[in-house]
């Protein structure tokens, strides 16, 4: 069996199980100097694992370049990441892609630091797609036209996007939640790196900052053995079927979705989101 359910969601069993996911909600502890990067799968998620790893190093890319992506901020929610987070010294870099209403609940009662990316989520059905033909952990996506009703159903691993975006959405206004957008790293790249320094309570220098930018860049990660995912043994992922770090852009939804497929999208999307009380750059 590829996947598991848990509490109505998917997850893949390569990774998980439910032991871990009912640890992590109930028993897992949040530490208040923790900082998380909460995305739904294919929105950005190494790529600002990435930028914040060189925010924390001053601009120099030593680090990122010397420690596997999942070694500097590891899932959660998986067996070996897990184990990783345990084992780390506070102050800990965590990742997740777990929807809020299973998250650690221990986190309701830390300071411990949100940064949720989101990205179109025409795009990440997209490279979600792409993905699932090559990470051995997913089910085969079959065609466009079948993933497109598989997307929107839910029914793909960590579950609904429309779910986990209204889940941390209802936190937009805590003092310790931080949302950025891929489509913002990508047209503002100098100010999401001093956003995101302030955060960290570090103030980069002009050239810092050109040095956060131009190391987290598509290309430079795309080298980067540590971030670019060749170092995922084979019996995880076809690296002759695809790679990770695939295109890097936004709208190649309009190379996949025909129109009438498309407006099919937005309708649902008008539909789920129409609570959500905040714009994004793709309404
Ligand atoms: S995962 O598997 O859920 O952790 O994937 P995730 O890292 O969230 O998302 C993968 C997509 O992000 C793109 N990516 C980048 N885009 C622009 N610049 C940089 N530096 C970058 N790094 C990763 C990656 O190519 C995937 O998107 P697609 O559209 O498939 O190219």
């Amino acid at each position: 069996m590829l996947y598991f359910n848990y509490k109505g969601i998917l997850f893949p069993t390569i990774s998980s199980s439910v032991k871990i996911l009912n640890y992590l909600e109930n028993e897992f502890q949040i530490l208040d100097d923790d900082i998380v990067t909460v995305t739904y799968p294919k929105s950005g998620t190494n790529w600002m694992l990435e930028i914040l790893g060189l925010i924390q190093h001053d601009g120099d890319p030593s680090w990122v370049r010397s420690l596997p992506v999942w070694d500097r901020s590891p899932w959660i929610e998986t067996e070996d990441g897990l184990k990783k987070a345990l084992a780390d010294s506070p102050p800990r870099r965590l990742s997740s892609h777990l929807q809020f209403q299973i998250f650690p609940k221990s986190f309701l009662n830390s300071k411990a630091k949100i940064i949720y990316v989101m990205r179109n989520p025409k795009d990440v059905l997209v490279s979600h797609y792409h993905f699932s033909k090559s990470f051995k952990g997913f089910q085969d996506p079959g065609t466009i036209e079948e993933f497109l009703e598989t997307f929107l159903k839910g029914d793909v691993p960590f579950g609904s996007w429309f779910d986990h975006v209204r889940g941390w959405m209802e936190l937009k206004d805590r003092p310790n939640f931080f949302f950025f957008t891929y489509e913002e790293l990508l047209h503002n790249p100098r100010d999401s790196v001093k956003k995101l320094g302030q955060i960290f309570g570090k103030t980069l220098n002009s050239q810092q900052i050109d040095s956060v930018v131009e190391n987290a860049s598509f290309h430079k990660m795309k080298d980067n053995k540590m971030s670019n995912f060749s170092q995922v043994p084979d019996k995880y992922f076809d690296h002759n079927t695809g790679n990770f770090m695939r295109k890097g852009v936004s709208g190649d939804w309009k190379n996949h979705l025909t129109v009438a497929q498309s407006e099919y999208f937005d309708r649902v999307y008008q539909e789920k989101m129409q609570h959500v009380n905040v714009t994004f750059q793709w309404d």
